[in-house]
């Protein structure tokens, strides 16, 4: 028989009889009311648990992933507010249900059983997965990537104090909310959790408010893996920051008493507490999983004898809240409805068509005021010297800064974040001065973890502020690319367009320093981020189009809830010339603010029809030099600048190329993997031209001498040019 039938008619069973497990009485303050109602939201959660895997044998659901032992984290949302947003762990159908009986008008049983049905009506996911999560209850939809959503926890965590001091255009959490987020005991063990408790420590190590509840769900085993006994007690009650609470999370008294004095200590404090609450696990991990295939069967007999619901039956007697016969009759009127409410969700509509699934990966637009541009008294009080230098042409690596500047002025809510981007100015000194322009509170230097800026970025982009965190070297985004690409990117996915987390992602990165780096300083791969479903990707070759691009990227994310990446060439920071020493053929004069380059839209220098150069960074630069060579050959080309990597600027490129049989792609990316294969894929399918591409070996970058003998050069470009003009006429 399966575990779920064993559980339920042993409950039946135990009940009528009054056979009910030992455990402590009822203590602490929970009320009667209160009290059955947490016994209330514990037989939904069993009775969904139990309904989805009925629908799933019928062919009417998909995923079964269940909060059966896991019923007490009721109590733990009992303990909390509404409004106190909370990221959870994918075993706590209890606590969102318990929260929707804190909110009037809810239908929470009906929605919960669409999102099993995959119902394009199911009011979180519209039918894209069976996720927990609600925007009226403040549950953001997670993903089922083991603690990706703590590290933005506890950048909402961070939000909260500084709303206090900047209020963002858009604050979506009140002043007193604290941070809930909760997780299982194997994934307590995973370096993104243990990221973002050493990120909570640090910060409250050093006062500053966090007030993020860390709710750790002990059930003693992740999957078939063991966790060790005692190991969370001893991993956690004594870490620098976090201050550590235990309660029984069988004993539904127990765990809201401790669950409120957990609560109450992070809203005064504003500082992390993480609270250890033992559960069980019964059924197995999820869908098929048959424990008794990895433990012996007493033990699983063993914890099913402790079935919270069981506890719960007799703490609710002994409390005198309710009779056992009360108690089982609720357990079977909840099952009867659930079953009633199921029949109905399976007969709504589900995603069919790739439109349908889609619709929601770009997050909606929103209604914003025109965008503010700043006096000139107040730029020439904010840039200081710097003010005068703008009458002269500057590199990128300034008008980078410049307009960031001016952004920060026009948008209060922008914050900055990352290694060294405050103090130092970064390690370019791209960011040099922000910090002392608009203070720490704005321009935030974090400690060193990729992912903790990411989830700090994102966290604060849930509470109203756009984020513009910067990851130092494109290399090391791959610590940290599932909080981009598994987290930012999927959140208006996962919650039809309800939630998103606008940012633009400031990345130094690609190749061709001279005498600094070797490949980790010179990463030339930009495959991981063109493949992200919805997220943009700028990548500006001088500095007039990196400050243009960098306020329509802002705009994006403002106005359009974008994710955004802002990929910027390191070697052309502060390169001045181009063909001749002094020549300051690569500095730019700075552009008004108001000045935009439009989303998708290309560069276009020159006319020629003899050939069109397609290429972006570094390869604009180069190219530049082989097209003066091209022109005393008496060769006419155009050079077009993509600007915008991904998604590919299609409708402008074809234009620009218009007029030219022959297409020369320069991709300073990889051969494998690097912008010429998806260009030459779409040349191929939509114009008739002959095409040629220089790219880089698939390599890695070297240091000293050869540091760009495996990427394209002038020489390499002009070559191939001339080639493609003679073999074709
Ligand atoms: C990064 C990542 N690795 C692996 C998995 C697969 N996985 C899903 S749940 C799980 C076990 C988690 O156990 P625990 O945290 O104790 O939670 P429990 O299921 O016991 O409540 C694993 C390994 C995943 N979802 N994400
Ligand atoms: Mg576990």
């Amino acid at each position: 028989m399966a575990r779920a039938e064993i559980v339920h008619q042993n409950f039946r069973r135990r009940v009528a009889a009054g056979d009910l497990p030992e455990g402590a009485r009822p203590t602490g303050s929970l009320n009667a009311a209160d009290a059955v109602a947490i016994y209330r939201a514990g037989c939904l959660s069993r009775a969904l648990d139990r309904t989805s895997r009925a629908m799933q044998r019928a062919g009417q659901g998909f995923y079964t992933i269940g909060s059966s032992g896991h019923e007490g984290m009721a109590a733990v949302a009992a303990a909390l507010r509404v409004g106190d947003p909370a990221f959870l762990h994918y075993r706590d159908a209890a606590f969102q249900i318990a929260r929707a009986g804190q909110v009037p008008g809810q239908t929470i049983a009906w929605d919960m059983l669409l999102s099993f049905a995959a119902s394009s009506d199911d009011p979180i996911s519209g039918g894209r997965h069976k996720v927990l999560g609600s925007k009226a209850l403040n549950i953001p939809p997670q993903t089922s990537t083991i603690a990706s959503h703590l590290p933005k926890a506890v950048g909402v965590a961070y939000s909260l104090g500084l709303a206090r001091r900047k209020r963002p255009e858009r604050q979506a959490f009140a002043d007193d909310s604290i941070v809930m987020c909760s997780f299982g005991d194997a994934s307590a063990n995973h370096s993104t959790a243990q990221g973002a408790f050493n990120t909570a420590g640090w910060t409250a190590y050093q006062h500053v408010p966090l007030p993020i509840l860390f709710v750790c769900e002990d059930n003693g085993i992740g999957i078939s893996t063991k966790t060790p006994s005692g190991w969370i007690a001893a991993g956690f009650s004594h870490r620098p920051g976090l201050k550590y609470f235990a309660c029984d999370g069988l004993d539904i008294y127990d765990t809201y008493r401790v669950a409120q004095e957990a609560a109450e200590f992070v809203r005064k404090r504003r500082q992390p507490a993480f609270l250890h609450i033992r559960t069980i696990r019964l059924y197995g991990h999820a869908g098929a999983d048959m424990p008794t295939t990895y433990l012996p069967v007493a033990e699983v007999e063993a914890e099913e004898a402790n079935d919270p619901l069981l506890h719960s039956v007799r703490l609710l007697t002994e409390a005198g809240a309710l009779t056992t016969d009360q108690a089982l009759a609720i357990y079977d009127e909840t099952l009867a409805r659930v079953e009633r409410i199921a029949a109905q969700a399976i007969t709504r509509p589900r995603l069919a068509t790739a439109d349908g699934v889609m619709a929601s990966i770009v997050p909606p637009r929103l209604a914003c005021g025109p965008a503010a541009i700043a006096s000139a008294e107040a730029r020439e009080a904010a840039f200081g010297v710097d003010f005068k230098a703008m009458s002269q042409p500057q590199p990128m690596s300034r008008l980078i800064n410049w307009a960031l500047t001016d952004l920060m002025l026009d948008h209060g809510e922008i914050v900055m974040m990352g290694e060294d981007v405050g103090r130092k100015g970064g390690v370019y000194g791209v960011t040099q001065k922000i910090q002392s322009r608009f203070g720490a509170d704005r321009v935030i230097d974090t400690l060193l973890d990729e992912q903790s800026i990411l989830g700090l970025a994102i966290g604060m982009a849930h509470n109203g502020f756009i984020s513009i965190p910067e990851i130092q070297f494109l290399a090391y985004l791959h610590n940290a690319e599932d909080q981009l690409r598994g987290e930012a990117a999927t959140l208006s996915f996962f919650s039809n367009g309800q939630y998103a987390n606008p940012m633009v992602l400031r990345i130094a990165g690609l190749g061709y320093q001279k005498g600094f780096g070797g490949h980790f300083h010179n990463d030339n791969s930009v495959a991981v981020l063109r493949d992200i479903p919805g997220i943009v990707v700028a990548c500006p070759s001088n500095g007039a189009d990196a400050a243009r691009m960098l306020r329509e990227c802002v705009r994006l994310a403002r106005e359009e809830q974008r994710v955004v990446v802002f990929l910027e060439p390191i070697a052309l920071y502060h390169t001045r010339d181009l063909h001749a020493e002094k020549d300051g053929g690569w500095m730019s004069l700075y552009p008004e603010p108001a000045e935009r380059v439009a989303f998708g839209e290309v560069g276009v220098l020159g006319d020629g029809q003899d050939l069109a150069i397609v290429t972006f960074g570094n390869g604009n630069y180069l190219s530049q030099q082989a097209e003066l060579r091209l022109k005393a050959d008496g060769i006419k080309a155009r050079i077009i600048d993509l600007r915008w990597l991904a998604p590919l600027p299609e409708a402008a490129l074809l234009r620009a190329i218009r007029g030219c049989k022959r297409v020369l792609i320069v991709d300073e990316c990889r051969q494998t993997g690097g912008l010429a294969e998806t260009l030459m894929a779409l040349l191929v399918e939509r114009v008739d031209v002959q095409m040629a591409r220089v790219v880089a070996k698939d390599s890695f970058i070297a240091t000293g001498p050869a540091y760009a003998a495996t990427l394209p050069s002038a020489e390499e470009i002009y070559q191939a040019a001339t080639t493609l003009v003679a073999s074709v006429q």
